[in-house]
């Protein structure tokens, strides 16, 4: 998969209405459905830190300042740059929020819970599951999680990737 079908891929699951716009409202609902997904209150500091990181996201993604991305304006701004300084966090400030005891890992039912509040179809999320969880221990990891997604955004190919956003079997 070549790196703008990979964009692509993430754009449309950002995209929740299918207008071929990401709006805000639509970027930062996500931390709002991972926060009612996981049964975290909205003044949990777990989802106010995903909040704050979430909106400084937003504002570096949306170059123009309309409340708007287009996939255009996303695929200028995402690379591996972007993905280290601002997706990482976000991405794994999310994770924090299904991760119920604060051990790093997520099992499958956490993994599910998080990806489909993002808009994930379950069946993608226990397939990227299954790629992510190496060595079967029913356990992804934090950082194998988010490097998982890296490789995806930048185009070096990822199962795991794959799996989330297009449900390719892996
Ligand atoms: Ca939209
Ligand atoms: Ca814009
Ligand atoms: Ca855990």
């Amino acid at each position: 998969m070549d790196r703008t079908t990979a964009q692509r891929l993430i754009f449309t699951m950002l995209d929740a209405d299918g207008d071929g716009i990401v709006s805000q409202d639509e970027y930062m609902a996500r931390t709002t459905n991972v926060a009612l997904a996981t049964g975290r209150k909205e003044d949990d500091p777990l989802v106010v830190t995903a909040r704050a990181l979430g909106g400084q996201a937003w504002a570096v993604m949306d170059a123009d300042g309309d409340g708007k991305m287009t996939f255009d304006e996303y695929a200028a701004w995402a690379g591996a740059e972007a993905f280290d300084t601002v997706c990482a966090p976000v991405l794994g400030a999310l994770f924090d929020l299904a991760d119920a005891d604060r051990d790093g890992t997520l099992g499958l039912p956490e993994f599910t819970a998080l990806r489909t509040a993002l808009n994930n179809p379950a069946h993608n999320a226990e397939a990227a599951f299954a790629a992510l969880d190496a060595d079967g221990d029913g356990r992804v990891n934090r950082d194998d999680y988010i490097a998982s997604i890296r490789a995806h955004v930048t185009g070096e190919g990822s199962p795991m990737g794959e799996a989330l956003y297009s449900g390719v079997a892996v």
